[in-house]
C-alpha cells in the first residue's frame, strides 16, 4: 500500500487541480491531500474566496482523493509523514525544490504545472467580465 500527499490551497477549483490529483493517484494506492486552511493562507500571503470547509468538501469529492487534512502551517509536512506513513510527496513544479527537505523522509515528485489556468487567471477573466 503506497501512500501519497500533497498540499495546496485548491481555491475555485479547477481543471490544473484536477490533472495534478489524477496523476497524483497513479502514483499509490492511497492519495492524502492537505488543504490549506484560510489562516494559514493569510500566512502564505495568499487571499482565498472559497472559505476552508467548502475547499475541502470539493478536494474530498473528487473519486482520486482518500482522505483531506487541515494544511495549518509550513512545518507539519514531516510530521504528516511519519503520523500517515507516506510514501510519497507531490506538487506541482512551481515549487520545484522547495520541499527538497524531505526527501530524508519519503520521495519528493515535482510534477508539471497545467498551463493556461490558475486561480489568478479565474480571478481576473471574472473581473473583466
Ligand atoms: N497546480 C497545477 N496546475 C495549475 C495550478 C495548480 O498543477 N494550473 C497545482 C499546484 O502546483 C499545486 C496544486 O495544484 O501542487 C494546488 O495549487 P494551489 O492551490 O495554488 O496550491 P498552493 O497555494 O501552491 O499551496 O505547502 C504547499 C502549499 O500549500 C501549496
Amino acid at each position: 500500500m503506497t501512500k501519497v500527499i500533497t498540499y495546496g490551497t485548491f481555491d475555485m477549483f479547477h481543471i490544473g487541480h484536477l490533472n495534478l490529483l489524477k496523476r497524483l493517484k497513479s502514483l499509490g494506492d492511497e492519495l492524502i491531500v492537505a488543504v490549506s486552511t484560510d489562516e494559514f493562507n493569510l500566512l502564505k500571503g495568499k487571499k482565498t474566496l472559497i472559505p476552508w470547509q467548502q475547499r475541502a468538501d470539493i478536494v474530498a469529492a473528487i473519486k482520486y482523493v482518500d482522505k483531506v487534512i487541515p494544511e495549518e502551517s509550513w512545518e507539519q509536512k514531516i510530521e504528516d509523514i511519519n503520523k500517515y506513513n507516506i510514501d510519497t510527496f507531490v506538487i506541482g513544479n512551481d515549487w520545484e525544490g522547495k520541499f527538497d527537505f524531505l526527501k530524508e523522509h519519503c520521495n519528493v515528485v515535482y510534477l508539471e504545472r497545467t498551463e493556461g489556468v490558475s486561480t489568478t487567471l479565474l480571478k481576473n477573466s471574472l473581473s473583466a467580465i
